[in-house]
């Protein structure tokens, strides 16, 4: 309500000032002095009560909203990527406010004048050379330096990156870290049922022990792969404060590598909140569940993610041991290792 007030009113101040200087032209006319020349001045002192109201909203709506920028980084890149980004936002803040003062400055300073004539000023190759080669090289030095920095972020992951598989799909996300082995097993989305939703291949038996946990859990301080894909639609891994957006596609399997830095506990001291937690969340909009798409996301010490870690279950003794999808899974198997024995004795 007080916002329709406030604009009401404005509308209203500058109905006013439009109806006050319509008047003060037909005043001037009728004294027979030149109307024109008296409305280039109030537009000129217009246009500079408008650039200092604008510039001091700018500094205003920045820090009434700082409270909604990102928060502190919890991942290594996350760092060069804040960097960059504050570097672009000094650099670009400095033009742009010169150029409102400027542009503000000159509407007021050179307004029309009786008996002044617009100076006459066709080129200047010393201006337009300065100011066509410092932002070339400016945005030059920001490319490259971003590229740099992109290609260290997407390159390949190091050997000893842990994996965890992420999937998305209408309206969650599902989770796979290897087991005691260390290895993902294969999947297939022909597998794909109502009880195997990432489409497990259990003939492989580095599958047998994966895990499949309702949140994520991280060590501190080492490097993660995540191997990303959906079953359904685009979705987007959004990991805010790992500064992790990175699409999750059908069929176009993508990757994100990153170090988180910062525990779940840290972060709740650093943040002074005892309540923080980090979460993951879909980035694009996937359909009518999308905002539902919120998974935990906790950065452990060593000890704290073994001890969870341990207490993990693999996923075929929770989801799949004495189920129908247990007798499939056994039956295909025996099949397949009769099969195998078969061809193997027309072999000899
Ligand atoms: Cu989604």
């Amino acid at each position: 309500m007080t916002t329709y007030l406030v604009i009401a009113a404005l509308l209203l101040i500058g109905m006013l000032v439009v109806q006050i200087s319509k008047a003060n032209e037909y005043i001037n006319t009728l004294r027979g002095e030149d109307a024109e020349l008296d409305t280039d001045r109030i537009n000129g002192v217009l246009w500079l009560i408008f650039t200092i109201l604008f510039l001091v909203g700018i500094v205003w709506s920045t820090w009434y909203f700082s409270p909604l920028f990102l928060p502190e980084s919890a991942s290594e890149h996350g760092h060069w990527i804040d960097t960059m980004f504050n570097i672009t936002l000094i650099l670009t803040g400095i033009v742009f406010v010169l150029t409102q003062i400027a542009l503000g400055w000159f509407a007021w300073k050179y307004h029309g004048k009786k008996g002044k004539l617009g100076f006459y000023y066709p080129e200047n190759n010393k201006l337009e050379m300065i100011w066509t080669v410092v932002p070339a090289i400016a945005l030059t030095i920001l490319v490259v330096v971003g590229l740099y920095y992109w290609f260290r972020i997407t390159g390949p992951a190091s050997a000893d990156a842990r994996v965890v598989e992420i999937t998305g799909k209408q309206f969650n996300w599902l989770v796979r870290y290897p087991g005691p082995d260390g290895k993902l097993g294969t999947n297939n989305w022909k597998l794909i049922d109502e009880t195997n939703a990432v489409g497990i291949d259990f003939n492989n038996k580095d599958g047998l022990d994966d895990i499949m946990p309702t949140e994520l859990h991280f060590e501190v301080n080492k490097p993660y792969m995540l191997k990303i894909g959906a079953r359904d639609v685009i979705h987007d891994v959004g990991l805010p404060h790992f500064r992790i957006h990175m699409d999750a596609m059908p069929g176009l399997p993508t990757h994100f590598k990153f170090t988180p830095t910062i525990t779940t506990d840290e972060m709740k001291k650093k943040t002074n909140n005892p309540d923080f937690d980090y979460e993951m969340c879909c980035d694009y909009l996937c359909g009518k569940g999308h905002s539902a798409m919120k998974m935990m996301v906790y950065v452990d010490t060593k000890e704290q993610y073994q001890a969870w870690l341990q207490k993990q279950k693999s996923f075929f003794e929770t989801a799949i041991k004495g189920t129908d999808a247990e007798k499939k899974i056994v039956a295909s198997v025996t099949e397949k290792v009769s099969t195998e024995k078969g061809s193997d004795h027309s072999n000899h």
